[in-house]
């Protein structure tokens, strides 16, 4: 096992001599507070469907009851879900350190912990629009006690359109703006936290390795290795809700001994 506080405090003397820290997060960033990740173990959410069959435009033409009863059981989740100590540490730390936080999860937990202007590369869950005049739409009233696939039909638009999460399926291209910013937080970090993604799905994916080659120290908080050892200098063998309030208490000590 890691010594956990030899990491943290190492880590924690970088973020304190840094201009500006960038945290990457992925599904495994919102594991412990009950949202099961793509792929992770036998709760993995898509180890009970096929990806590619429900998150994708194709599927959304082909069956959209399906799709959307799905999306509403994930939001049903994600509504019942709290944010955990790794979410709030990462808040507590943008108060002490100029934090940017760039997430491939549709959830929102991190606003919910307290982060602001996160970026979503894979857009937002609960950003309901018409698939047709991409109007933005309210959340009809939740479901009780849904099952995944249980079909709902989508509410209709005024226009005829029909109304669909405000997520990027596959094959969809991501928000330009959203990915432009992505790049640029990568580009000009001194610190990077990779936190919780298997860096399968791209062109996020591609963001730690760009960091690194910009001159950025890329530290991975997982349990498992997701990137290869030339995209991050550090792997950091833990989970979310451990590590980070244990850099944030790291950070915090040495902040206040700097300070006298
Ligand atoms: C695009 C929203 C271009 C929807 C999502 C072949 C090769 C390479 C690429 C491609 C290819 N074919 C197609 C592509 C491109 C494709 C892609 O990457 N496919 C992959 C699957 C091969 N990408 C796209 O289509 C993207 N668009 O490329 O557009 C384009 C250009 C022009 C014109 C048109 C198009 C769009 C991709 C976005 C897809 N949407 N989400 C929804 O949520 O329903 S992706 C979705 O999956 C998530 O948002 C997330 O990004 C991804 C899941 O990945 P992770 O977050 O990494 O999660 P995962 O479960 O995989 O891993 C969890 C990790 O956490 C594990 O490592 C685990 O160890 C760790 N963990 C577990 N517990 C903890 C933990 N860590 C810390 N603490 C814990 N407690
Ligand atoms: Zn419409």
């Amino acid at each position: 096992m890691h010594d956990r506080s030899a990491i943290a405090t190492a880590l924690a003397a970088r973020i304190a001599a840094a201009h500006r820290v960038l945290v990457l997060s992925g599904a495994g960033m919102s594991a412990e507070s009950g949202i099961a990740t793509f792929r992770g173990g036998d709760h993995g959410l898509w180890a009970r469907f096929d990806p590619q069959a429900l998150a994708t435009p194709e599927a959304w033409r082909a069956d959209a009851p399906l799709v959307w009863g799905w999306y509403r059981w994930r939001m049903a989740g994600v509504r019942d879900a709290q944010p955990h100590a790794g979410h709030r540490a990462i808040a507590a730390m943008a108060s002490r350190a100029e934090i940017a936080v760039v997430t491939q999860n549709v959830d929102d937990l991190h606003e919910r912990a307290g982060s602001v202007d996160v970026v979503h590369l894979h857009g937002e869950l609960f950003a309901l629009r018409c698939d047709r005049c991409d109007m933005r739409a309210g959340e009809p009233p939740p479901r009780v006690d849904a099952a995944a696939t249980e079909r709902e039909t989508p509410p209709a638009c005024v226009c005829g359109g029909r109304v669909r999460p405000g997520v990027v399926w596959f094959g969809e291209s991501l928000p330009e703006a959203a990915w432009r910013r992505a790049v640029a937080h990568a580009g000009s970090s001194d610190v990077v936290l990779v936190v919780g993604t298997s860096g399968l799905v791209q062109p996020a994916a591609s963001l730690p390795g760009l960091a690194r080659r910009a001159g950025a120290f890329v530290v991975e908080i997982n349990p498992q290795p997701g990137f290869r050892a030339d995209e991050v200098d550090l792997h950091w063998r833990d989970t979310a809700a451990h590590a980070l309030p244990e850099l944030a208490a790291a950070l915090d000590a040495q902040l206040a001994e700097a300070s006298g």
